[in-house]
């Protein structure tokens, strides 16, 4: 296929493309290296210090020459139009948007570029897609914080409501607590009214907070390593734990860590992309699929990642800090992911042996952790 990938650089596209490009996909890989910039902007730090996604290219034209990259920024139209006019994509996988609730919680203007810069990607896309190519498959990356925590069962992406004998089905209600989730729900508003108008073929992935390293041969070439962070503003919770805990540091378990959420390996992150590929819905149809495979409290998570740690010797300890986010603690959890496993995901599992293999590869980098980034510095 030819799949042009927005969002190349970052810790999920990076290794999708390497991963699509070991199936021998024809690709077109795009990024501006805004997290980069990001990241160094708010003095965070990334576990290693991998080259550029176009740096990186030789490497990956070893294994297969016909993939390209493009310095473009996506929310420029008239760059990211005339690449699409040229490229001619099957699909396009968006990963291009600014992922992190807390920076879109910091102040107005990163609030602001948190909207700007999502909706004007996913605007752009849609309308050069909608003029040039309407059969071109969209696979965007959503996330399971779009429909916050409410009180009955989560189900994928649509519900029937029944009212006055009368039943249709809308898009689950969504309520975020972030603005950068809230700006992943007006992604889907589009995304959906563009279905209905355009007839376009649209998979949105709802995903959980993601952990991990892709773990394939060609990963553990130093240089073809994604951008993995652990501090406040842009690392994830599970990898944040391992960070910590690797360091002899407690884990920072934000309020009563009584918060659910659904977690997944970011190796089934990239099998989700693949079988979404080979599983485009029809025209005129929107396909949402929760993407994670398992519920954890935050209590739990930091429980297994200390019983693993244990087992190479590391006797880690937690430390309930009050909660610098306002989300509910306490609450029902029951959100629903069957469709991926019915198209073929076999979910990896978090066990202790796959702490392990994270907690060994962060131990490689030990000496480049910055343990200033473990405590949260953004409040809402
Ligand atoms: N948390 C802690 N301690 C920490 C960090 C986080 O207890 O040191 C808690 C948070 O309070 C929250 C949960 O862990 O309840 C998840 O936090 P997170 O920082 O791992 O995830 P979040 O901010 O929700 O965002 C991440 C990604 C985002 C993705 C989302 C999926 O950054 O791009 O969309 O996970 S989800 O959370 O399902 O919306």
């Amino acid at each position: 296929m030819r799949i042009m990938i927005l969002g190349a650089d970052g810790y999920l596209g990076w290794p999708t493309s390497v991963e699509l490009a070991l199936k021998n996909h024809n690709l077109l890989l795009i990024d501006n290296f805004i997290k980069r910039k990001l990241i160094k902007k708010y003095n965070r730090k990334v576990l290693v210090n991998t080259p550029r996604a176009d740096k990186q290219l030789t490497k990956l034209k070893k294994y297969n020459k016909k993939i390209k990259f493009s310095n473009i920024d996506c929310t420029n139209y008239d760059s990211l139009s005339s690449s699409f006019k040229n490229f001619k994509p099957d699909a396009v996988i968006h990963f291009a948007e600014m992922p992190s609730a807390p920076l879109s919680m910091l102040g107005d203007s990163e609030g602001w570029m948190t909207l700007k810069n999502n909706l004007q990607s996913t605007y752009n896309l849609i309308s050069i897609i909608k003029k040039y190519n309407s059969n071109c498959h969209i696979i965007k990356l959503g996330t399971m914080g779009e429909y916050g925590t409410p009180n009955i069962d989560i189900e994928e992406g649509w519900l029937n409501i029944s009212h006055k004998k009368r039943t249709h089905k809308f898009l689950y209600p969504r309520q975020a607590s972030s603005l950068y989730h809230t700006s992943k729900i007006m992604d889907t508003d589009l995304l959906w009214f563009y279905v209905r108008m355009s007839n376009l073929k649209v998979t949105d992935l709802m995903q959980g907070p993601v952990y991990g390293v892709n773990s394939s041969e060609i990963m553990k070439d130093a240089c073809l390593q994604p951008l993995f962070t652990y501090d406040d503003i842009f690392g994830t919770v599970l990898n944040r734990f391992i960070v910590q805990g690797i360091t002899n540091n407690p884990l920072t378990i934000y309020g009563s860590g009584s918060q659910i959420r659904g977690y997944i390996n970011i190796k089934d992150t990239i099998n989700c992309i693949m079988l979404s590929l080979k599983n485009p819905p029809k025209a005129g149809n929107l396909e949402i699929y929760n993407q994670f495979t398992e519920q954890f409290s935050i209590n739990e998570l930091a429980n297994r990642v200390i019983t693993a740690l244990s087992k190479i010797g590391l006797d880690t300890k937690i430390c309930k800090i009050k909660n610098p986010r306002i989300e509910k603690e306490k609450h029902y959890y029951n959100a629903k992911n069957s469709k991926l496993k019915k198209l073929g995901l076999k979910p990896t599992l978090l066990t202790e042996n796959s702490i392990i293999e994270i907690a060994n590869y962060v131990k490689k980098y030990k000496k480049n952790i910055d343990k200033s980034l473990f405590q949260p510095r953004i409040k809402w």
